[in-house]
């Protein structure tokens, strides 16, 4: 028996209402619902990790219940007993028994690493290695779905020194007015702010031929995932004759997605998100490829409570470089949280908490509240 073991492994669906209704391609978003997973060492240190989906099904191969059924009937066994100090030799445990659910993984990976930094006195990221940033460029998401009122969102963020890049969600209406709404956006901000695009897979590439430069002309600096995932070489073909640079993030699933988009040179900008490669030290290796293939980091979100964000935040700053910065902006757009004290966001950056591990503890009384009963 080891000295120190996993004792408990807790996955619980949270409820967390949006600021307003955020609208995408595949789904509107009023409630997130996130898994919080929590792993109780016999030292006494629990590790906290999470993982949330969009819309249920409608994003990737992953749901809520999926995730804590899958925790609880899966993992959880693979896991209690063990020794936790060996995150590597845990992780191989699990990876050579589970195939897929990078979503569940990532969120147990999230929460071995909370719990080793926790019992180190280290943060997450100097667990990783150390960090080279103590902060991130945050990106907002504009999914309004009106076009006065996001642009009227965007000022008071520029206002406010929140964020000076904006993401528009498109791909839930006609591709031409899904342009104009764009392009109306670029043109009230101006030079004031980065303005981007996510069509969540929802255009042909033929659409995409005259949309791609449509909105280059208008000022719009990247296009995410227009085509469905699996299309990799019409977004290669795509990339070629685009004026403007697209960005890869529903076809990366895994690590081995991201190597061979990187092979096939499908996307000069790959989304990096923990919940789809499986969790802060999977996302570094899926940057690993990108970076030997000289393309552009971006750092992603499936709109994560504080928990998963922080579980981000930790293994972006140990990136020499996100080119594109990041859209960690998920604890702004949730008006309640499962944290004590939940992360800074100030001149357009999120401020990474000092404490070890993610540095962040439960609220019990809120986790009890809004978790799914
Ligand atoms: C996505 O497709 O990028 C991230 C931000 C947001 O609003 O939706 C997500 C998913
Ligand atoms: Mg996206």
């Amino acid at each position: 028996m080891h000295p120190i073991s996993i004792e408990r492994v807790e996955a619980h669906i949270v409820e967390l209402p949006t600021l307003r209704p955020h609208r995408l391609a595949m789904h509107t978003i009023e409630t997130q619902t996130t898994v919080i997973l929590r792993i109780r060492c016999s030292d006494g240190i629990d590790g906290l990790g999470e993982a949330a989906t969009i819309g249920g099904l409608s994003y990737a191969g992953e749901s809520p219940e999926s995730i804590k059924t899958n925790i609880d009937c899966y993992f959880a066994p693979l896991l209690i007993g063990q020794n936790p100090y060996n995150l590597n030799a845990l992780m191989q445990r699990l990876d050579s028994l589970i195939k897929g659910n990078t979503f569940a993984r990532s969120a147990v990976e999230s929460a071995l690493l909370d719990a080793q930094g926790k019992r180190l006195g280290l943060s997450v990221a100097e667990v990783l290695g150390g960090p080279v940033q103590s902060c991130l460029e945050v990106a907002w998401v504009l999914a309004s779905g009106d076009t006065g009122r996001d642009i009227q969102e965007a000022e008071q963020m520029l206002e406010a020194r929140r964020h000076r890049q904006f993401k528009v969600k498109l791909g839930a209406r006609e591709p031409t007015l899904d342009i104009q709404h764009a392009v109306a956006i670029k043109q009230a901000l101006g030079s004031r702010a980065s303005v981007r695009v996510d069509i969540n897979q929802s255009w042909s590439e033929a659409v995409c031929i005259r949309a791609c430069t449509q909105l280059a002309d208008a000022g719009v600096e990247l296009i995410e995932q227009p085509l469905p995932r699996h299309l990799h070489q019409a977004l290669a073909r795509l990339n070629r004759r685009s004026p403007i640079p697209l960005m890869a993030d529903e076809a990366i699933e895994s690590v081995a997605d991201s190597f061979m988009l990187a092979s096939e040179a499908a996307a000069p900008v790959f989304s990096l998100k923990i919940a789809k490669t499986g969790g802060p030290c999977a996302v570094l290796r899926a940057a690993a490829i990108a970076r030997a293939a000289g393309i552009d980091l971006y750092g992603g979100t499936m709109l994560e409570s504080s928990i998963g964000t922080l579980a981000s935040a930790h293994a972006f700053t140990t990136l020499p470089e996100l080119k594109w910065g990041t859209e960690l902006f998920g604890p702004l757009l949730l008006v309640e949280d499962v944290v004590l004290q939940r992360p800074e966001y100030r001149d357009f950056k999120l401020w990474l908490p000092s404490g070890p591990g993610l540095g962040v503890e439960i609220d019990e009384h809120q986790l009890t509240r809004l978790r799914r009963h």
